[in-house]
């Protein structure tokens, strides 16, 4: 079987390790979000936190995320002290027996959505994007100078004109909601400092930023490689320029070229379903079966998308994605590789973001990393696994 996780973000992550273990998870995916980016996680906090999962009978799977510096994506200030020092948490967490390290390569922002509580039709709410939102978020909120050259002028117009029509209210939820940042660091910002976090990709052209990122591998996996650990790229979310900023792991050949790169299996992805599968141009059957051989981390999500870039989250087994298929090809792959690879113990997943639903309503967790929502989803994808397993020993 897979390697069935579950994100924990530590003592302060309001759900607790007793309550994981009743998910049905065995594994544990896990971060040091106290830590300043850049530094180097020392060795007694890696010991302390195995330790602690470990206590209540869990095992920890999964770094996520051991986030890249700003410098590095730029390849300017600091990288080749930031990059030194990625290089010796790798080695730390490779002593401690981690085996998998997720990470991404986003600029200035991790996640981006507009909405957190859509609602569905059972009551249900799930978070979402929409671009004419994200667009009047960009043009009268943010004021990101030359913010309309990023669009027609028909998205601006209205755009304009949605903007015109929210309350004070719904501006301030649109603008909360973009400043979220990130997911277990607490770490929020103003949206000054997204405007100065943005200013320092100015000329940065994809081509240029996709190199930082190959240069970068091309200097970690080699460590990784010698500490036994298997790197997982998380691709960007949603998959698609957003402020100007240029991405570079967003489509199936943003992946190939990563992955082609560095030929070594330490050098992988996250085939994160919800992310890649956010863009209406991006066939994720198609890219599960050519990036299989390369991924290490699967993270599983649905939405339902259109070609005008907006989406939403979805149950597992209503959105766009042909989830069972995805999972069809990776068991194909687990089990390819439990048959080739001497001690090999299975690839790791997760449910990914999971609706807020029944007692979910009653508490304050981080946005997508609900206690129901994501055990419901955890149960389909250990059901769909079982029923797809045994059909192919038939
Ligand atoms: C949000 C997540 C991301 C993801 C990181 C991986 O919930 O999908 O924060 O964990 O981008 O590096």
């Amino acid at each position: 079987m897979f390697i069935h996780s579950w994100r924990w973000f530590g003592p302060n992550d309001p759900i607790n390790l007793k309550q994981i273990v009743q998910t049905g998870a065995s594994h544990v995916v896990s971060a040091l979000h106290q830590i300043p980016v850049g530094e180097v996680w020392p060795a007694q906090e890696i010991i302390d936190r195995k330790k602690t999962i470990e206590q209540s009978g869990l095992h920890w799977s999964v770094v996520e995320s051991v986030p890249v510096h700003e410098d590095i994506k730029k390849r300017s200030g600091d990288y080749k002290k930031f990059t030194e020092a990625y290089k010796q948490t790798l080695q730390n967490l490779g002593k401690e027996g981690v085996r998998t390290v997720c990470y991404n390569f986003m600029p200035a922002l991790d996640w981006s959505r507009t909405n957190l509580t859509l609602k569905h039709a059972d009551g249900s709410t799930s978070s979402g994007f929409n671009y004419l939102h994200f667009a009047a978020l960009d043009l009268f909120l943010l004021k990101r100078p030359d913010a309309d050259l990023s669009y027609t002028e028909e998205i601006c117009k209205e755009a304009e004109n949605l903007f015109a029509g929210l309350s004070s209210e719904k501006r301030k939820e649109l603008e909360e909601t973009f400043l979220l940042g990130f997911p277990g660091s607490g770490e929020a910002f103003s949206l000054k400092e997204v405007l100065q976090r943005i200013e320092g990709y100015k000329d940065l052209r994809k081509s240029d930023y996709l190199s930082n990122l190959l240069q970068f591998i091309k200097e970690i996996t080699p460590v990784a490689e010698s500490a036994g650990i298997s790197l997982a790229i998380h691709p960007d979310d949603p998959p698609w320029p957003l402020l100007g900023l240029p991405r570079a792991v967003s489509t199936l050949q943003d992946a190939e070229e990563i992955i082609q790169a560095v030929p070594s299996p330490a050098n992988g992805l996250t085939f994160c379903t919800g992310s890649f599968g956010a863009a209406h141009s991006n066939d994720l059957p198609l890219m599960a079966e050519k990036l299989a051989h390369r991924i290490n981390f699967l993270h599983i999500r649905n939405v339902k998308r259109d070609a005008q870039f907006n989406f939403q989250e979805e149950d597992l087994t209503k959105g766009d994605i042909d989830i069972a298929g995805i999972l069809k090809t990776m068991i194909k792959e687990d089990l390819r590789r439990a048959e080739t690879q001497k001690g090999y113990s299975g690839l790791p997943v997760r449910p990914d973001h999971g609706a807020r639903i029944l007692g979910d309503f009653n508490e304050n967790y981080y946005p997508g990393y609900t206690l129901y929502g994501r055990m419901k989803n955890l149960a389909e994808i250990r059901g769909m696994e079982l029923g797809i397993r045994a059909g192919l020993s038939e």
